[in-house]
């Protein structure tokens, strides 16, 4: 009964950050997505950059229904009663050119600073931008930001070698983060990056997304929001009317709410 219920009355919340869509690739999550962006009505919807995977549309061109209807939902929110700031990530980066700029209401941002409702401020980035800082301590620390580059103009020659080759796309720099990113330390240093620049940028916290790893925590005296992903978590950041910050999972209550109400009906009859 109650499920029902929060399917009946969209639940009204002060804002809403999500991150990591990844719009455009097979792994997005868009239904969920979907069905979480219908349930909901806020002021401000923060997307908080990998909304659109140019990456991955690059190698493929894969663009679903679902996925027009995720976008055209969005639009819909901004052409009514929400605020809706887009902060490009890496994989959208091509929009970080377009700072300051309003397309269909939606306004983008390179980065943002948002006041909640108990006063707090909050500089939101896609969190990308710390990449370097924990690469650089961890692994090319050792061998330095130049050599990192070449090796990345490395990776450029080899691929082109590997296209006449008819091979894939082989990335040395997703090899090297997906080597780190397995290293349990590899979070806990984005993590302590993220709230050096709170403290540095003189913020309460800092929302960000981009490791796909869902977390609301304070580290030495800042708060650290993590989006989480559409791709496998589902996860969104919900700002409540009193300035008080959740992260709900979706997936789990989509679960519940898809296989529930049959049951209720069976109840019923
Ligand atoms: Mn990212």
């Amino acid at each position: 009964m109650t499920i029902e219920k929060t399917l009946a009355f969209k639940r009204h919340v002060r804002s809403i950050w999500i991150s990591d869509v990844h719009l455009g690739y097979s792994g997005c999550s868009a239904e969920h997505l979907l069905g979480f962006l219908r349930q909901m009505r806020c002021e401000n919807l923060f997307l908080v950059g990998d909304i659109v995977d140019f990456w991955s549309l690059k190698r493929r061109r894969y663009w679903p229904q679902d996925h027009n209807n995720v976008v055209r939902s969005i639009l819909g929110k901004a052409k009514h009663d929400t605020r809706v700031i887009f902060v490009p990530g890496n994989h959208d980066e091509v929009m970080r050119d377009y700072d300051g700029l309003t397309l269909g209401n939606v306004e983008i941002r390179d980065e943002y600073i948002h006041e909640t409702a108990d006063g707090r401020r909050l500089l939101i980035m896609h969190g990308d931008q710390f990449d370097s800082a924990v690469m650089h301590s961890r692994l090319i620390g050792l061998v330095g930001s130049k050599l990192y580059d070449s090796l990345l103009y490395i990776n450029g020659l080899v691929n082109w070698v590997r296209r006449k080759l008819g091979r894939d796309y082989w990335s040395l720099a997703a090899f090297l983060k997906e080597r780190v990113k397995n290293a349990v330390d590899y979070i806990e240093n984005f993590e302590r990056a993220v709230a050096r620049e709170a403290k540095v940028r003189k913020v309460d916290g800092l929302v960000c997304g981009h490791i796909h790893r869902p977390q609301i925590k304070t580290i030495d005296g800042r708060l650290y929001f993590n989006c989480g992903d559409w791709v496998e978590s589902c996860t969104a950041l919900l700002e409540h009317h009193d300035g008080t910050i959740e992260l709900i999972h979706y997936a789990d209550r989509a679960e519940v709410i898809t296989t529930l109400p049959p049951r209720i009906t069976e109840q019923a009859a």
